[in-house]
């Protein structure tokens, strides 16, 4: 093993269910969780809930329930949603565990041990639904002429005692991390946020006394933290900070916050700046990926299309809808998805082109071959397949994940796909059983060769399936890693065990479109 791996999605608001948006996101960092534990890098992985603020405190008001009895119902449904979801988080934090008070008390500390913070009089406006506050400069005008802030949402004059950060000691450090390449990704919010540090910083207030829903300023009785400073501090507790234990050497800073973009300030400018000043390296990078759209529109009440990612697993199965988030919307950028959108693209790319490959070659060594596997001599279109196979497989679909392209590294991966599609064509291998038997078994150990990598590279984004792929063929679990691609021992492996292969059962099966309800 070598080279920790630490990657954390934002933690969501359970003051609601669930949203695609969510899904989305926590999806996305599961592939990359699953791309790097099989590249052999030891993985840590976390996501939860952030608990506390005034929008947790408002919304379980309005309920008529406490703030706890609405995070624990909420909470319950992001963990149930993520089980259905199959992603392998490490930790599931929620920041009214014990642990994280603790830690996001010792960040507070340092930061007041550094000089950092300094009590003063917050008069400002502050929107509950951002958890955040804004210049003057920064609103826009609604509709009706009333104030919003710059992601549209309510703001509120706030005046009270707060404690400050020094934020303003933080501007020139903050632009040379900026201008790091690689730190914060797409270019796009670098630019954004690099000219938002340019233009001056104001020192951030940083705690409230009009509410207590949430983790006590030390020795500073009736303040509560800023609920993004303990939100932020997540990242931290999940590794046991503010001891000096063993993951915390391994694993910060953290190589990867997967958050969305509405979040980069928050990530990009307070977060490093809180860690400077307690001390602490920053993480190596930021990426603020793009918004999923229903339709095109933003999913909202009003609207009445907000959709239950459960139902959506209900009706498309858990690997389909991975496939599509990855597939079809290029990372970084804003997407769109409907229900017509994710079966075109699953029933073309996993059903008629994968899953026939798979389905069409193995029911043929089974029938054709009576299952059985043998020694066989390559062809120079063998080859050539097999090195197209293995381009994609080892380089193409990699590489643009290391980068978060994950698009264009499924894309890499279906023309190789294509390419074996077409190579059955060509060969024809139902017309050589009378002609040349010989020939027809070299075809079809080609493809099963093929299939076999194309399935290991395509885990990250649809395991389950591409584990069942790998079942079928009767390729050993414990050799599935990027490492054991392109290293046809296996198969020689299988010739000498004498395995048969059984008549195989459909695994990606056609989706169905879904019926148009009536206006
Ligand atoms: O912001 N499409 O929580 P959150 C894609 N608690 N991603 C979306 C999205 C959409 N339509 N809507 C939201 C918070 N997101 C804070 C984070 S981290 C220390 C604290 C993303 O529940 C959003 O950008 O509002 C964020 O990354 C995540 O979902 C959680 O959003």
């Amino acid at each position: 093993m070598s080279d920790p791996y630490y990657i954390t999605t934002a933690i969501h608001y359970p003051n609601g269910r669930p949203h695609i948006g969510h899904a989305y996101e926590t999806i996305a960092a599961d592939v990359i969780a699953r791309f790097q534990r099989l590249q052999g890098r030891e993985v840590r992985f976390q996501t939860g809930t952030d608990e506390h603020g005034l929008k947790m405190a408002q919304k379980a008001r309005d309920l008529e329930i406490t703030p706890r009895a609405l995070a624990d119902e909420m909470s319950g449904a992001f963990r149930e949603l993520f089980d259905r979801l199959d992603i392998t988080y490490d930790r599931f934090i929620r920041t009214t565990d014990e642990d994280h008070h603790r830690a996001s008390q010792a960040i507070w500390q340092a930061m007041e041990a550094k000089g950092d913070l300094y009590l003063d009089r917050y008069e400002g406006w502050y929107s509950i639904r951002d958890e955040a506050y804004y210049d003057e400069s920064e609103l826009i005008e609604g509709e009706n002429g009333e104030k919003l802030s710059p992601q549209e949402t309510p703001v509120e004059w706030t005046e009270e005692e707060t404690w400050f950060f020094r934020l303003s000691n933080y501007q020139n450090q903050l632009l040379e991390l900026l201008n790091t390449p690689g730190f914060l990704e797409p270019e796009s919010r670098r630019n954004e946020m690099i000219s938002f540090v340019s233009g001056g910083l104001r020192d951030l207030s940083v705690s409230r006394t009009s509410f207590d829903w949430g983790v006590k300023v030390p020795g500073s009785g009736n303040h509560v933290m800023y609920v993004w400073v303990d939100a932020l501090t997540n990242y931290l507790t999940g590794l046991g900070y503010p001891d000096d234990t063993t993951d915390f050497s391994k694993f910060w800073p953290a190589s990867l916050h997967l958050i969305g973009k509405d979040i980069v300030r928050f990530h990009s400018v307070y977060w490093p700046a809180f860690l400077m000043s307690a001390d602490l390296p920053v993480p190596k990078k930021i990426f603020g990926h793009g918004f999923l759209l229903n339709r095109g529109q933003k999913e909202s009440k009003t609207l009445g299309n907000v959709t239950d990612p459960s139902e959506l697993v209900e009706t498309f199965g858990v690997d389909n809808l991975r496939y599509f988030l990855m597939r079809e919307i290029a990372f970084g950028q804003d997407g769109t998805y409907s229900p017509e959108a994710i079966v075109t693209r699953c029933n073309a790319e996993l059903a008629n082109s994968f899953g026939n490959l798979a389905q069409r070659t193995l029911s043929m060594i089974s029938k054709n071959m009576d299952g059985k596997l043998e020694t066989f001599e390559l062809a120079s279109d063998d080859r050539a397949l097999l090195k197209t196979v293995q381009d994609a497989c080892c380089t193409g679909l990699p590489e643009a994940f290391e980068k978060l392209s994950f698009s264009v590294g499924i894309e890499d991966w279906m023309k190789a796909v294509y390419a074996c599609n077409q190579y059955v064509d060509e060969q024809a291998p139902w017309g050589l059983k009378k002609t040349d038997p010989e020939r027809m078994k070299a075809v079809l150990q080609t493809l099963f060769i093929a299939i076999r990598d194309l399935a290991i590279a395509i885990q990250p984004v649809v395991p389950t399936k591409a584990t069942a792929v790998l079942d079928q063929l009767g390729a050993s679990p414990e050799k599935r890693s990027y490492a054991d691609l392109a290293d046809n021992g296996w198969f020689d492996i299988l010739v000498a065990e004498g395995h048969t292969i059984g008549k195989p059962t459909p695994i990606f099966p056609r989706l169905e479109m879904p019926e148009v309800e009536a206006a």
